[in-house]
Parts: structure tokens; C-alpha cells; sequence
């Protein structure tokens, strides 16, 4: 990266001190997690930047939803920046708050709503959050989706969970980990008439699922799969759950960014695996660990097109601009959007686990 812009993004954090916390999702850039104070997946990073309260300015590398929550788990003298207002999430995106409420309808008119729990992932807008919030839901992680969904389902007597907006962690959640079968699950798709859902579908179903899924990990393909099986030996295949179910069911271990992380750092030399999640992570991962064969479960480039929009001429823009007194992008939920979905996040904070 350009060695003018890194001094002066370096300058700037000495400048601001500890009045700046960096936060670096996974898959942010090279040139930018460099100077992130700390790393993580969504998760992880809302809980850092809520450990941080002495900090006047949170700098969120990484996407809109997240910067947003970092807003609601923070103390509201704290100001939360994007350093670029275009990186969005594409999942998250495709539920929005109007779309909801009309499926919410429909499950009203047949006679369900009563009985289902709305769960919505971490990758989802603020006023997603809220939404469950007031309708006695709450929000999950990959690294969590199984104990939210078993708690969902203790709520009510015959409860049903509207899951929001990734059907893949839906599907292989209900799936894999709760013993559901493919049947007890449908696709509410909102650019259809009544989701494309007759209302004795809706009132069978044990899982609805919305139909949104992520752009990057949706992409791997089973095929793949079988093709680096049968050129790379011994290899192992380790996919995020926001893949196709299909990819998933062929897969050797399962689970978020954090826990590919984690495998990765505990496999043994020489061992080789196969990895189904954003690009730059995979790339920084082979390079941290040289001495395993490390391969990426895709043949085209597979960016997250959004989180690679916060580059460095942005996070130098977004520091020297605090540098000088102005605070820019700044990501601030309204008061009632934050007070329902602090409860929904709350719930999942207090699961067990
Ligand atoms: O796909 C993503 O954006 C993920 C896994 C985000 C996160 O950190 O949970
Ligand atoms: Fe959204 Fe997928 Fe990008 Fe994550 S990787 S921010 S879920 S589009």
C-alpha cells in the first residue's frame, strides 16, 4: 500500500491516542488491519468495543451492521465511525423492516404469529434487531445459532422460529444441529405474494426461513468439494455455516470465523485444508501458517465486495478528520431502534453458553 498514506494513517493514531479504538473485522484488508487495535468477527468486536468505555471514538473496519451494533452495545458519549457509509452487507440488505412486518402479517392472518419466535443473525440492520426485540425474539451468531434456536423453540409450546435473514445458517442449524428435517423448514421469499407460502405451509413449518443468504459464502459449490478432493490428499474441508447446505453436508468441520481460526491455529504441520470463507482471511491464514497447506475452496476471486470498500484512503480520511475536530460517518441508531434491539441482543447475551 502507498507508504504516504500509511505514515499519515500511523500519525494520526498517534495523534488521537487513546481517544481512537480501531476495530478490524476478518475480512478487512491487509493495509487496513494493520492498524486495527484489535481483531475479531462481529461478534467478538461489538463485545470489544463495549469493553472500551473510556474511548471518545470507536473507527469500525468493517460494515454497516456492525458499526451499528458497536452504536447500541456503547455508551452513547462514544461515537462510532465508519470509515466508508457504502460498506453495507448484502445479506443484511435483503431484509428490510417493511418486508418483515408484512410477513409478520401473513403469519398473523394465518393464525400462527402467536407461536413463532423470531431469531435474527448478527448480519441483519438495527431495526431487524428491534423488530425481534418487540416480538419476543432474539439475535444469534454463527457461534451460537444452535443454543438460540433450542431456546427459541422453549419459549412457547409448538413454537416456530421465523429466522432472519440467512436461510443457509437457518437450514443447517435446524438441520444438522437440531434435528429437524429438511420438511420442517420453508423459504419465505419477500419478493413473492405471501412469501410464495401457503398458509398451510406457514402452519406445518417448524422453521421459516427468509430468504436472504451472503453473496460471498453462498458461492462455494459442492462440486468444488469434490474436485479439490480428489486433487489435494488427505485434504480437509472447513466451510462457515453461511455456505449452502449442499456444500455444508460435504464438509469435514463447520463453523464461524472464529472457530476457523482456531482450527487452523491448532492443526498440525504439514496437515492440508481446504477453506470456504472470505478471501482476505484465507489469504492472511496461509500466510500465518506456512507450515500447512493451506487452499481456498473457490477458483474465482471472493472478496466481500462491501468490506473491502474500507480501504486505506478512507481510514486516513476518517482519522485525520477526527485529528482535526471533525467527526465524519458517524453510525448512530435512534434511541427507540436501540432500546428494542439491546433487548434482543441482550437475550442472546444471557443464553447459556
Ligand atoms: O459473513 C460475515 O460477514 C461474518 C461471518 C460476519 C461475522 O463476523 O459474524
Ligand atoms: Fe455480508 Fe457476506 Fe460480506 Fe459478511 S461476507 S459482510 S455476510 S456480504
Amino acid at each position: 500500500s502507498d507508504p504516504g498514506l500509511v505514515a499519515r494513517a500511523q500519525a494520526a493514531k498517534e495523534a488521537l491516542g487513546d481517544r481512537v479504538f480501531v476495530l478490524g473485522h476478518h475480512y478487512q484488508r491487509d493495509e487496513v488491519i494493520q492498524f486495527a487495535d484489535v481483531t475479531g468477527d462481529s461478534f467478538k468486536l461489538a463485545r470489544d468495543a463495549a469493553a472500551r468505555p473510556e474511548a471518545e471514538f470507536i473507527v469500525f473496519c468493517g460494515v454497516h451492521f456492525m458499526a451499528e451494533s458497536a452504536d447500541i452495545l456503547t455508551g452513547p458519549e462514544q461515537k462510532v465511525i465508519l470509515p466508508d457509509l457504502a460498506a453495507g452487507c448484502s445479506m443484511a440488505d435483503m431484509a428490510r423492516l417493511r418486508q418483515v412486518e408484512d410477513a409478520w402479517d401473513a403469519l398473523t392472518e394465518a393464525g400462527i404469529a402467536d407461536s413463532v419466535v423470531p431469531v435474527t443473525y448478527m448480519n441483519s440492520s438495527a431495526d431487524i434487531k428491534a423488530f425481534c426485540g418487540r416480538n419476543g425474539g432474539a439475535v444469534c451468531t454463527s457461534s451460537n445459532a444452535e443454543v438460540a434456536l433450542e431456546w427459541a423453540f422453549d419459549q412457547k409450546p409448538d413454537a416456530k422460529v421465523l429466522f432472519l435473514p440467512d436461510q443457509h445458517l437457518g437450514r443447517n442449524t435446524a438441520v444438522l444441529k437440531m434435528g429437524l428435517t429438511l420438511d420442517d423448514c420453508v423459504v419465505w421469499d419477500p419478493h413473492r405474494p405471501h412469501g410464495g407460502l401457503t398458509a398451510e405451509q406457514l402452519r406445518d413449518a417448524k422453521m421459516i426461513l427468509w430468504k436472504g443468504h451472503c453473496s460471498v459464502h453462498g458461492r462455494f459449490s459442492p462440486a468444488v468439494v469434490d474436485e479439490l478432493r480428489a486433487t489435494i490428499p488427505d485434504v480437509q474441508i472447513l466451510v462457515h455455516p453461511e455456505c449452502q447446505h449442499e456444500v455444508v453436508l460435504k464438509a469435514d468441520l463447520v463453523g464461524s470465523t472464529e472457530f476457523i481460526i482456531k482450527t487452523i491455529e491448532a492443526a498440525p504441520a504439514g496437515s492440508s485444508w481446504a477453506i470456504g470463507t472470505e478471501l482476505n482471511l484465507v489469504k492472511r491464514l496461509a500466510a500465518a501458517h506456512p507450515d500447512k497447506h493451506i487452499a481456498f475452496l473457490d477458483k474465482t476471486v471472493c472478496y466481500c465486495s462491501t468490506m473491502n470498500r474500507i480501504d486505506l484512503p478512507h481510514f486516513v480520511w476518517a482519522m485525520e478528520s477526527l485529528v482535526a475536530g471533525t467527526v465524519v460517518n458517524q453510525i448512530e441508531v435512534d434511541p427507540e431502534t436501540e432500546r428494542w434491539a439491546q433487548v434482543a441482543l441482550q437475550r442472546m447475551l444471557d443464553l447459556p453458553g
